[in-house]
C-alpha cells in the first residue's frame, strides 16, 4: 500500500512551542509530505483573538497565508487562575508579533474551530489527522455539536496530560488539560485510540538558543530568522526564570513532539491505557490518571507516549526547520 500524504488540522493556541510545531509542520507541507487543511486556533496560552492573530501572522511570515484559519470557540475555560502569558508573552509569541506583517484575516468574520472540524471531517471521513496542541475546547465543542464526529478523524494526536511528573500549572495538572477539563473529558471519551504525548516526555525536549542559531545560520537577518532567534531568546529567559528547564539554557518545545509521532515515530515509545481526567478535585483538578495497579483491566482509550529520544527528535526538527527557512517562496525572506 502506498503511503498517502497526511491531511491535517492543527488545533493550536500559539504559544512559543506552538510556533515551533507549526513551523515544523509547514516544513512538511513545503516538502509535499503534509496537506494542512486548516489551523483552528483556540483560547489557551493567551486569549482567542490573540491566538488567531498569532497563527495568521506566522502563516503569512512563511508564505502560507492561503491556509484556512478558524477562531476558537469561546467559553470553554473553567480555569480561572491565569493564562500562560507570563511564559509566552502577552501575544503568546515573545511579544514579537508586532514586528510581523499585519494579520491578513478578519477575526470577527472567521469560522469557529468546532464548525471547521465538523465540516472538514465530514468532507474527508477517516482521512484527517487532528493535531491538538492547545486546550481541547474546539474538539469537544465539535463532539458536543455533532456526536461521533471525532471518530471520523483518521487519528487524533494530543499534547497534554502529566502522569508521573509534576504538572506545569498546578502540582498535578498540565496546562492543556486543566484549562478546560470538561473538554478534555469529552475528548478522552470520544474514541479508543487517541495518541497522547504527555509532559512526562515533553519535559525532556529542551530547545536551545544554539540550536536556533544553527537553524538560521545564513538566514539570521531574514524576517523568519529574526523571529525564530528572538522567540527562542525570549522563551529561554522566561523558562529559566520559571525553572522550566532546571539550569539548562533553553525552553521546552512540548507541542512539537506531536509532529514526531507522524514523521519520526522511531523517537517515541507508547503504552496502552485508559486515561481519566480529574474534573472536580479541590487540589487535583486537571490531573490525568492511568491505572497502573497490577490487576486485570478491560478497555483503553489511548496510546500514551512513555519514552522519547530527545536528541534525535530535536535533530530531525532542526534539519526540517533549516529546510523551511532555506526554501521560503519569496525572494526577500
Ligand atoms: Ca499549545
Amino acid at each position: 500500500m502506498t503511503p498517502t500524504i497526511p491531511k491535517i488540522i492543527l488545533d493550536t493556541d500559539p504559544g512559543g512551542d506552538d510556533a515551533f510545531a507549526l513551523l515544523w509542520l509547514l516544513s512538511m507541507v513545503k516538502k509535499g509530505l503534509a496537506e494542512l487543511l486548516a489551523v483552528t486556533t483556540v483560547d489557551g496560552n493567551v486569549g482567542p483573538e490573540i491566538t488567531f492573530v498569532g497563527a495568521c501572522k506566522l502563516l503569512r511570515l512563511t508564505g502560507f497565508s492561503q491556509i484556512k484559519v478558524a477562531r476558537g470557540v469561546i467559553g470553554g475555560s473553567q480555569f480561572n487562575e491565569t493564562d500562560a502569558a507570563f511564559l509566552h508573552g502577552v501575544d503568546g509569541m515573545g511579544n514579537l508579533t508586532n514586528t510581523l506583517e499585519p494579520c491578513h484575516l478578519d477575526y470577527e468574520a472567521a469560522d469557529y474551530g468546532d464548525d471547521v472540524i465538523i465540516s472538514t471531517l465530514s468532507q474527508y471521513p477517516h482521512e484527517v489527522t487532528i493535531i491538538a496542541i492547545g486546550p481541547l475546547t474546539n474538539l469537544a465543542a465539535a463532539e458536543r455539536k455533532s456526536p461521533g464526529i471525532l471518530k471520523k478523524a483518521k487519528e487524533i494526536i494530543i499534547m497534554g496530560g502529566a502522569f508521573c511528573v509534576p504538572g506545569n500549572v498546578t502540582p498535578e495538572a498540565e496546562f492543556n488539560i486543566v484549562y478546560d477539563v470538561e473538554a478534555a473529558k469529552t475528548v478522552f471519551s470520544s474514541r479508543d485510540d487517541l495518541i497522547v504525548i504527555p509532559l512526562d516526555i515533553t519535559c525532556n525536549l529542551i530547545f536551545t538558543p544554539a540550536m536556533a542559531i544553527a537553524i538560521c545560520k545564513s538566514h539570521a537577518q531574514t524576517p523568519l530568522g529574526k523571529f525564530i532567534l528572538s522567540l527562542v531568546d525570549f522563551m529561554t529567559e522566561n523558562s529559566l526564570a520559571w525553572r522550566e528547564t532546571g539550569s539548562q539554557t533553553g525552553f521546552l518545545v512540548h507541542d512539537a513532539a506531536t509532529l514526531a509521532y507522524l514523521y519520526y515515530p522511531e523517537n517515541l515509545k507508547f503504552r496502552r491505557g485508559y486515561i481519566t481526567v480529574e474534573t472536580g478535585g479541590e487540589f487535583t483538578k486537571g490531573k490525568t490518571l492511568l491505572d497502573n495497579r497490577r490487576k486485570t483491566k478491560i478497555g483503553a482509550n489511548a496510546w500514551i507516549a512513555i519514552e522519547v529520544d530527545a536528541v534525535n527528535l530535536q535533530g530531525a526538527m532542526s534539519e526540517d526547520l533549516k529546510f523551511l527557512i532555506s526554501n521560503l517562496s519569496f525572494p526577500n525572506h
